[in-house]
């Protein structure tokens, strides 16, 4: 496909209904299929001016991750090190203690987070350990940072639970295209992941909502994913997209790994796509080295994990990354 050809496709774009009252735009896989295929610099330089209309461009917010509850998860997710099933070496840990995470979350703050994200290998929470996590939102709030959650599954009441106690963001991903789904995971249904999603909505909290790539899904699944985050209404506040980490034992371990200029391309794409979302550069970062992340900040990605665990996986330390953000005149967004 051209460029000609490609920005014709990107006229498909259609515009929202009249009395939407979000200002949205529906994007077809088939317009995002052309944007990917652009040139690689008039696809980044696209990326760069709408990244330039809604955000600093040298801003880049700092979100810290805790796993709060660690492995023996019953869910059969194919790139989960903490799916009971597979055997990784993910050492299990209960719910920790409310003193604990706080202490984290101090740390995170004096590394100049701005975010705290607590993580639980459940496919859901059970009432008796939402009410714990109610504690640990309220002391992390009351640190004043921002706080995620990232749970699972929730039953009718919990998201007003997790609203109620301060819960700024809630993060669930839809992970990969809707018609990938099944290939990836089969102990609950995409639907199920909506589902949820919606009860965040419903609740007033902000969506963090996005998915992986590098599991070995072609170029329009990629589109697909992106389409369907960017075709929610309104589209999620924070879009996290992961380069698959590969963990020995997982089913994925072995995948085809990405190009690393593909991933570039799936951030221009979002950012794009979704112009007032913070895009994350995730999990993947170490494998990707200074100069893909570099790339990727250019292509629109304003917001990283910071600190040196994901969740049981590795992360750039602190250190290395203010090296880079000095080494690219990046700064972080509302330094505490
Ligand atoms: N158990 C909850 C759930 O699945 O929603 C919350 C924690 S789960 C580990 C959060 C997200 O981490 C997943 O949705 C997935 O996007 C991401 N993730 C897990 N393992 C990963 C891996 N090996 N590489 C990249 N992302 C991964
Ligand atoms: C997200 O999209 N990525 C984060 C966070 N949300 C919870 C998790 C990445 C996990 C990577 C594998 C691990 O460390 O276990
Ligand atoms: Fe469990 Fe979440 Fe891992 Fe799936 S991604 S196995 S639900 S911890």
């Amino acid at each position: 496909m051209d460029t000609v050809q490609a920005n014709n496709l990107l006229n498909e774009r259609r515009p929202a209904v009249a009395d939407t009252p979000v200002a949205t735009t529906r994007w077809t896989v088939a317009a995002i299929e052309a944007l990917f295929a652009l040139p690689f610099n008039d696809l980044l330089y696209r990326a760069q001016q709408v990244h330039r209309d809604n955000f600093d461009a040298n801003a880049v917010q700092l979100s810290t991750l805790l796993s709060i509850k660690t492995g023996g998860c019953s869910e059969d997710c194919g790139y989960c090190p903490q799916a009971a099933r597979y055997q990784t070496g993910v050492e299990n840990q209960d719910l920790l203690s409310v003193d604990e995470v706080v202490a984290a979350a101090r740390t995170a703050k004096e590394h100049g987070a701005t975010r705290f994200c607590m993580g639980a290998a459940w496919r859901g929470p059970k009432q008796r350990d939402l009410d714990k996590v109610v504690a640990m939102v309220k002391a992390v709030r009351g640190l004043g940072m921002e706080t995620c959650a990232t749970l699972g599954m929730l039953k009718p009441g919990q998201a007003d639970q997790l609203r109620d106690a301060g819960l700024d963001y809630y993060n669930h991903n839809i992970d990969t295209a809707e018609d990938n789904y099944k290939n990836v995971i089969t102990t609950r249904d995409y639907e199920d992941r909506i589902d949820t999603l919606s009860q965040v909505r419903e609740a007033g909290m902000h969506v963090c909502c996005g998915g992986i790539v590098g599991m070995g899904e072609t170029r329009k699944a990629r589109a697909t994913l992106i389409a369907q985050l960017a075709n929610m209404e309104p589209y999620p506040e924070s879009v996290p997209i992961n380069n698959l980490v590969q963990v020995p034992g997982t089913p994925l371990h072995g995948a085809d790994k990405l190009d690393p200029l593909e991933f570039v391309r799936t951030i221009a794409c979002a950012r794009i796509t979704m112009p007032k979302a913070f895009v994350r550069l995730s999990a993947g970062r170490q494998e990707l080295g200074d100069g893909v992340q570099a790339l990727c900040f250019l292509a629109g990605a304003n917001s990283i994990f910071y600190g040196e665990k994901l969740l049981t996986t590795g992360n750039p330390d602190v250190e290395n990354d203010r090296a880079l953000f000095a080494r690219l005149g990046l700064k972080p967004l509302n330094p505490a």
